[in-house]
């Protein structure tokens, strides 16, 4: 391991000074003029799986793919640069990024406190993975944060929370469930994929771990599948690490350039799905065959202020209850022509979706009504077209 362990990241604290999208830009991929270098200003897909050596006892910078490589590493300074991280970790898909994280901090007998609202996907591997290697998980409803401090039990290692959610919005008070956790020592994950860090630094407000599903708002294109750790602490990146090498869910090279060249636009994605978001949410409210709009961004929200002091705006996801069943819900599902009906979400373009039968048709019908999502609950992910153009689907679609 300490042979691996020369390959750590350089710490990204020296281009912390600049604004977040000259970061976006710029971190990791500074122009190399050294003599020899190009001085190309796109960082190069290298696809090679191994590297020469002079030394058999004694690797050169790189040794193999899995531990590490150029194009990942650009991006993993990028990301942890953006979310005011010291070091990042690029793994293959999000849950690639969950799982490595679990192996890596929990052992048979250990319990998670984790959101009862939470990508469905995240609940399963909870459930119908780690419960079969004696992890216990317990949910609770994070937007009390009293309620996770008394869901804490001795064999308690992690909370997890999203915030906002998926699907339903709702928002964790990261600094006051951070102070739970500081106090008594355990790890306090933020799944911070609705956001980003464009709008919002969880490890700022004291989280322990941040988890991306890279193939949403950072890829933003809904080209690439990958996930993300960040963190702080030296000690957990080089157990992250250890782990990422050892199990070897990392992201591939093109996979890695493709996320380069998305983020260089996040910041201005970010900005138009925001503003997009919030008028299709007023829209939305005022609109009588709808019974109700899930937005942070919306003064309705209950947590608009926590919302405020939190992040610097709403993101591009929001949902809403149509008035009807799920077959009413269906039918205007399948009548809309510019939103696109799929899973998935943090592209430029528009998809919807009904997470009963989608994304969280994994989640116990009996849990999902007890959280809130309904047979008639509909998921956007609002894109970056002329929004005059997105409202006027939903209008004849909700006709
Ligand atoms: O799909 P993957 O990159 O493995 O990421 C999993 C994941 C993790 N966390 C959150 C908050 C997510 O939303 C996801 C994936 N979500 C969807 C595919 C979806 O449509 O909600």
């Amino acid at each position: 391991m300490a042979q691996e362990l020369q390959h750590r990241q350089p710490d990204s604290a020296p281009s912390s000074a600049f604004e977040f999208a000259t970061k976006a830009v710029h971190a990791g991929e500074e122009v190399d003029l050294r003599e020899g270098a190009t001085g190309e200003v796109v960082t190069a897909i290298h696809l090679a799986t191994t590297y020469a050596r002079k030394k058999v006892a004694k690797p050169e910078r790189y040794e193999y793919v899995r531990l590490q490589n150029p194009t990942r590493e650009a991006l993993e300074v990028k990301l942890a640069s953006l979310e005011n991280a010291r070091y990042g970790l690029a793994f293959s898909s999000g849950m690639a990024a969950e799982t490595s994280l679990l192996l890596t901090l929990l052992k048979s007998g250990d319990h998670i406190v984790a959101f009862d609202d939470l990508y469905g996907g995240t609940k399963r591997l909870f459930e119908q993975v780690f419960a079969n290697f004696g992890v216990e998980a317990s949910y609770v409803d994070a937007t009390n944060a009293q309620l996770v401090e008394r869901a804490l039990k001795p064999s308690t290692k992690m909370v997890w929370i999203e915030s906002p959610t998926n699907p339903l919005l709702k928002l964790a008070d990261i600094r006051a469930i951070a102070a739970i956790t500081q106090k008594r020592g355990l790890i306090l994950v933020v799944d911070n994929t609705f956001l980003s860090p464009y709008l919002q630094r969880p490890l700022d407000l004291g989280a322990d771990v941040v988890v991306h599903s890279v193939t949403k708002y950072l890829g933003g294109h809904s080209d690439v599948l990958g996930g993300a750790l960040l963190v702080n602490s030296e000690p957990l990146y080089e157990r992250l690490q250890f782990h990422q090498n050892s199990t070897g869910a990392v992201l591939p090279p093109f996979d890695s350039y493709l996320t380069l060249r998305g983020l260089k636009t996040l910041a201005l994605r970010m900005e138009q799905h925001g503003k997009n978001a919030l008028a299709i949410a007023r829209y939305l409210e005022k609109h009588p065959k709808v019974s109700r709009v899930f937005y942070p961004g919306l003064e309705s929200h209950p947590q608009h202020a926590l919302a405020k002091s939190q992040a610097s705006g709403f993101g591009g996801v929001l949902s809403f209850d149509v008035k009807g069943t799920m077959a009413d819900a269906e039918n205007f599902l399948e009548r809309l022509k510019l939103f696109t009906l799929a899973e998935s979400l943090g592209g430029v373009e528009s998809l919807i979706e009904l997470p009963s039968l989608m994304t969280h048709a994994s989640v116990e019908k009996a849990e999902r009504e007890k959280v809130g999502i309904t047979d008639t609950l509909i998921r956007v992910s609002v894109g970056i077209e002329g929004v005059a153009d997105l409202i006027a689907d939903l209008e004849q679609a909700l006709a």
